[in-house]
């Protein structure tokens, strides 16, 4: 006969309380929204500061959203998408500019 695993095999439907607290966090895709007021030099800059992009991604990200209206700026768990977010939309207010970000998971 065939032995029977003695431990859990990662699977969700025998999951414990306690196994739950070792799964990964659900992840969250920063989206940037096109607009016709904010400079591209602005939305890069902000893709290199506040979401760590090289140049050459943050050209990439946001040229993405220029021609197709929306793109990801970044995927993170909750509370880290959250301050991206009001971070990056500081700064464009204080520079008088009406960029807007949301977030969505990223598994739907
Ligand atoms: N469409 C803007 C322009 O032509 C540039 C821009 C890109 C603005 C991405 C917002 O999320 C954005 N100046």
């Amino acid at each position: 006969m065939a032995p029977r695993p003695q431990h859990d095999d990662g699977g969700t439907a025998t999951e414990t309380a306690a196994e739950k607290k070792l799964q990964k966090p659900r992840m969250y895709k920063v989206l940037l929204h096109n607009d016709d007021y904010t400079t591209r030099e602005f939305v890069v800059a902000v893709l290199m500061s506040v979401f760590y992009r090289s140049e050459a991604e943050a050209l990439a990200i946001m040229l993405h959203v220029h021609n197709n209206g929306v793109g990801v700026a970044g995927v993170y768990p909750h509370d880290i998408a959250r301050t991206k977010i009001q971070k990056t939309e500081a700064l464009a207010r204080e520079h008088e500019y009406p960029l807007r970000l949301s977030m969505e998971p990223e598994d739907t």
